[in-house]
Order: structure tokens, then sequence, then C-alpha cells
């Protein structure tokens, strides 16, 4: 399952007690920092799965002054993964920390406590910074497949990706969003939109926020069904009620299912759907040179078509 939020806490480790020094002794050492916290922005998607197991995350301590003025050991520093496209919130004033959208990017989040001072009394060290943050997912892709249910979006992932996402003849067969990598692009596939999902039909539009940061909508609309600039409109009117600036981005149509009607028909539909977007692209995952085409043209950057 794709988990999209998750609350952690996250503290810096304890500061080391300062040694308290014997009288005519040498003299003795702090106490060591606790180590601190890290984020680190990570480009696998299920990290947050983790997080429905392990929800307290703390850093080293600080090790304990010695003799001879020397200073404890610092605690070890963590690091915590985080997949990219995750909004960290602080969870007691509800404001947002950051967002992870750099691979291997790092920020720091909890100090570590300060190590207690050495001498006369030994003084303890202090308590490590600690936070309650609530993390949220939203998937940063090149491209968001989008359509109806049934569309053949699953399909076409898998056939320009890396992908092996579940295809079956039914609708909702996607449940959850898949991603597939070509040329180091991302794209997400998502749950089939149905008329009506804004107003909770189907599985609702809720799924709409994982493509809200794409770049370019992969809008696939099938030949099979009975009417496809319907179709098309159908899934823009629901994609506007969700967001209205979703419908202002770069949009390419997929005709899907080529190989089921006639040549004549695609033109037909083809020209139909020009009305609405210049960009149409027609294909059949069972026709390789379509899906050629389909790769070249995806991929070209988006204000060249
Ligand atoms: N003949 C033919 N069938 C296709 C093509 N593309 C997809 N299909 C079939 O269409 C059906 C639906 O395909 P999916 O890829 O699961 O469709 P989807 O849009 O992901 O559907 P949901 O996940 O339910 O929204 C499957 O039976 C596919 O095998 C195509 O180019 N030609
Ligand atoms: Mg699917």
């Amino acid at each position: 399952m794709l988990i999209d939020t998750a609350e952690i806490t996250v503290r810096g480790g304890y500061g080391g007690s300062g040694m308290a020094k014997k009288p005519k002794g040498p003299d003795s050492g702090n106490g060591g920092n606790g180590g601190d916290v890290y984020i680190k922005c990570s480009s696998n998607l299920y990290l947050l799965k983790e997080f429905s197991q392990k929800f307290l995350f703390t850093a080293g301590n600080g090790g304990i002054g010695a003799r001879n003025n020397k200073t404890g050991k610092e605690g070890d520093d963590i690091e915590i993964l985080l997949p990219i496209g995750t909004s960290i919130y602080d969870k007691n004033t509800g404001k947002l920390i950051l967002e992870l959208s750099k691979i291997d990017e790092r920020v720091f989040i909890c100090k570590g406590g300060r190590g207690g001072l050495g001498g006369l009394t030994s003084e303890q060290g202090e308590r490590g910074e600690e936070k309650k943050l609530i993390l949220s997912l939203r998937l940063i892709a090149d491209f968001g497949l989008i359509g109806l249910p049934n569309a053949g979006k699953s399909s076409l992932l898998n056939e320009l990706t890396n992908a092996q996402a579940k295809v079956a003849n039914y609708p909702f067969t996607t449940l959850e969003p898949n991603l597939g990598i070509f040329e180091g692009k991302c794209l997400a596939d998502i749950p089939g939109l149905i008329e009506g999902a804004s107003a909770g039909k189907g599985l609702g539009i809720a799924f709409l926020k994982h493509i809200e940061k794409v770049e370019v909508l992969l809008h696939c609309i099938s030949c099979e069904t009975v009417n496809s600039l319907k179709d098309y409109q159908t899934v823009r009117y629901e994609l506007s009620k969700f967001k209205f600036e979703l419908t202002k981005k770069p949009e390419i149509v997929i005709l899907t299912k080529t190989d089921l009607v006639d040549a004549g028909y695609v033109k037909k539909l083809t020209k139909e759907l020009k009305k609405e977007n210049k960009k149409v692209i027609p294909v059949s995952i069972y026709d390789y040179e379509s899906l050629e085409k389909a790769k070249k043209l995806i991929f070209l950057p988006h204000n060249q078509y």
C-alpha cells in the first residue's frame, strides 16, 4: 500500500554528563554533545511505508566526560530517509518545515543536547531537541496518466516504462498510483476517474493530489468507447473540480486501443479530439511502431510539439 501520510517523533541525542573532578585528581572533561537529526531526500517512493511501524527516531547520546580534560564522545547523528515529494510539517505549530524536492538534499531538523560541564561537580547533559513531525507525500512525477477507468493507462505505463502495473479488463483495476521510469523521467499512473468523481463517485478524486505537481498530463482516451469526445470532457470537468490549475497544465491526449477500430475511425476521432487539444497521439499496445512514435513525442520537451 502506498502510505501517503505518517506521524513521527524525532529527537536529538542526550548530551553526556560532565565528569566530576576528584580532589587533587586530574581535571575532568565535559560530556559530549548529543547527535543531531537530519532528513535526507531519496528517490525511493515507498519509504513512507516504514513509518507505519516505527514512530520514534533518536540520535545517539553523547559520551560522559573523562579525566585529563577529555571530552566525552559526540553522539552519532541520524539521517532519516524520506521520498522526494514529502512535505514535512511541525505537528505542534502546524507549519510547513520543508518540502523535499531534490534527491540527496539533506536538511537539519533537531539539535542534540549539549554535553554537561566537567569540573568540581558533574553537570548533567541536556536533553536533545524533540519535534513531532507530520509527513505527507505528494508524488513528483514528470508525467501523470489520467483518464476514465479501463482507458489503458496502466497498459501504457507498462509499455513506456519499466513498470509492471496490474492490467485487467474491468474498471478500477488500479487502486493505488503506479510509477515507472523511462529515460530518467517518472510517470505516474493513477486510478481511473469517472463522471461525478469530484462528488465522491468511484474512487473519488483524492488521488489527483498525486499528480498535482506533474509537468504534463497524459490523458488516455479509448477508441472503443461510445463517445470519446465526451470521455475527454468528463475527465477535464472532474480535473477542474479538483483544482482548476490542473486544467492549465500541458496535456497530451493519447488515443488508446487503436487496434480495436478501423483506421478511418481513428482518423475521425483524432480530428475531433484535435479541436479540444492540438496534441493527440493514437496508440495501440499491440502496434510497436505507434508506441515508438508515442515515446518520441511524449518525451520531447513539452514546448516542442
Ligand atoms: N486491444 C487493446 N487492448 C488494450 C490496449 N491497451 C489496454 N488494453 C486492455 O484494456 C484493458 C484495460 O487496461 P488497463 O491498462 O488496466 O486500463 P486502466 O486505464 O489502467 O484501467 P483502471 O486501472 O481500471 O483505471 C485491459 O484488458 C488491457 O489489456 C490496446 O492498445 N489494445
Ligand atoms: Mg490502471
